[in-house]
């Protein structure tokens, strides 16, 4: 029987399975670079299942390549309480981002092993393929399967740069799993994560209760213009596709300056056709993205970038293909899981806020099949997708206590 005592999480052991998953795939500047799918991915993956079995879990892993790592409960027919987040990184990512959430959870299992504490739910880890959506677009691609939000066929069908498909790597690194994906119960999902933003160490928080996780929209644009000679070439002559780019790249930084200071526009990636110095360029491909917490608006800056558009190729006489890649709607997190999380951050008195995720996470696709709600810690200088992102060993334990005080109260009937 549990006896009430002061349950704790391993700090120590917490930070060096972080820094012992940090070897894996090194960035250039001290990140780690693990591209979805990867070797290095399988190398990570690898490594979390090997310490998932020695904690004594029972690992399966799904058809698009999802980690589930089982603590039994009491009773083993109650539906699980789940935690995670993603162990792929950006191509120049951070040590934190994803794998901290993932470690965390198996911290949680840990310690509760070595309290020999008994939950009444079963307590699973969750690591998801491909969350970033850099290699393989849109991010959170997985537990979008998950929650019925894409098929698993056109899932696996999603190419990278190369035309390699998910499906393909899935196989390839060993990690198509056989069980389905979703299509089933859980209690409760709550994922830990650092805040990849200013707000908690600025105001000297130690825990983030995230409430709500604002909307996105991803595009991505061919514009097709003419190549012909840089120097022979009048300028009234022009169908300059660079030009009609820059002029994008401008708008969707002029929407996003528009809305803000809540709205967020991105131009990220831009490739330029034959990209030689003394060739106009004849077409470009970029992508872009907005994010807002209010649906409505991010619907007015979809309006205004079409419109923008429409007259940025007529200007120029560029054909523009566009397409919407990517959408999701704004978040709120189910008032029983920020509860628990609350709750667990009062417990140790912790200084703590509410707030919105501006990044996209997991929890947002599983948000809409169980309840679910998500704790932050802060990260230096709110760094993150570089290889700098950083984070203090205390915040690092003040977040592992606040889960396992959540998901203790949440697996408890
Ligand atoms: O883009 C995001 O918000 C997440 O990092 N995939
Ligand atoms: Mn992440
Ligand atoms: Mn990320």
């Amino acid at each position: 029987m549990n006896e009430p005592r002061n349950l704790s999480i391993d700090g120590d052991r917490l930070w060096d399975s972080l820094m012992e998953m940090a070897k894996i795939g090194p960035g250039v500047a001290g990140g780690n670079r693990r591209l979805a799918l990867t070797d290095e991915d399988r190398e990570g993956r690898d490594l979390f299942v090997s310490w998932c079995e020695a904690a004594g879990c029972t690992v399966r892993v799904d058809a698009m390549g999802n980690i589930f790592a089982r603590r039994a409960g009491r009773d083993d027919n109650l539906p699980p309480v789940v935690t995670g987040s993603h162990l792929d990184t950006q191509p120049t990512g951070g040590k934190f981002d994803g794998v901290y959430g993932v470690l965390a959870g198996l911290e949680v299992i840990r310690s509760l092993n070595d309290m020999a504490y008994e939950t009444d739910h079963p307590i699973e880890v969750v690591c998801w393929t491909n969350e970033e959506g850099s290699r393989f677009a849109p991010a959170m691609i997985s537990s979008g399967v998950f929650a019925g939000a894409f098929t698993l066929e056109e899932a696996h069908a999603k190419e990278d740069v190369d035309g390699v498909t998910l499906g393909a790597e899935l196989k390839r690194i060993g990690y198509a799993g056989d069980m389905p994906v979703g299509g089933r119960e859980f209690h409760a999902y709550v994922e830990a994560h650092i805040e990849q933003g200013p707000i908690l160490e600025e105001e000297d928080a130690l825990i983030g209760i995230v409430t709500k996780a604002q909307g996105q929209r991803w595009y991505e644009y061919t514009l097709t213009g003419q190549e012909s000679h840089a120097g022979s070439t009048p300028m009234d002559r022009r169908r300059d596709a660079l030009l009609g780019a820059a002029r994008v790249i401008e708008l969707v930084n002029a929407i996003g300056m528009e809305y803000a200071p809540d709205a967020r526009s991105t131009v990220g990636m831009i490739e330029s056709y034959p990209n030689s110095r003394n060739v106009i360029p004849g077409q470009v491909f970029l992508t872009s993205e907005f994010r807002h917490p209010d649906d409505d608006v991010l619907a007015e800056m979809d309006a205004k970038l079409r419109d923008g558009l429409t007259k940025i190729a007529d200007n120029i006489g560029l054909e523009s293909e566009f397409e919407q890649i990517f959408y999701i709607a704004p978040i709120v997190f189910d008032e029983r899981c920020v509860s628990a999380v609350r709750n667990a951050a009062r417990a140790r008195d912790f200084a703590a806020r509410e707030m919105t995720s501006g990044a996209g996470h997991d929890a947002c696709y599983i948000a809409a099949v169980a309840p679910t709600s998500m704790i932050f810690i802060p990260c230096v200088d709110g760094i993150s997708h570089n290889e700098a992102e950083d984070i203090s060993t205390e915040w690092s334990t003040a977040g592992g206590q606040v889960l396992l005080g959540a998901l203790l109260e949440l697996a408890t009937n």
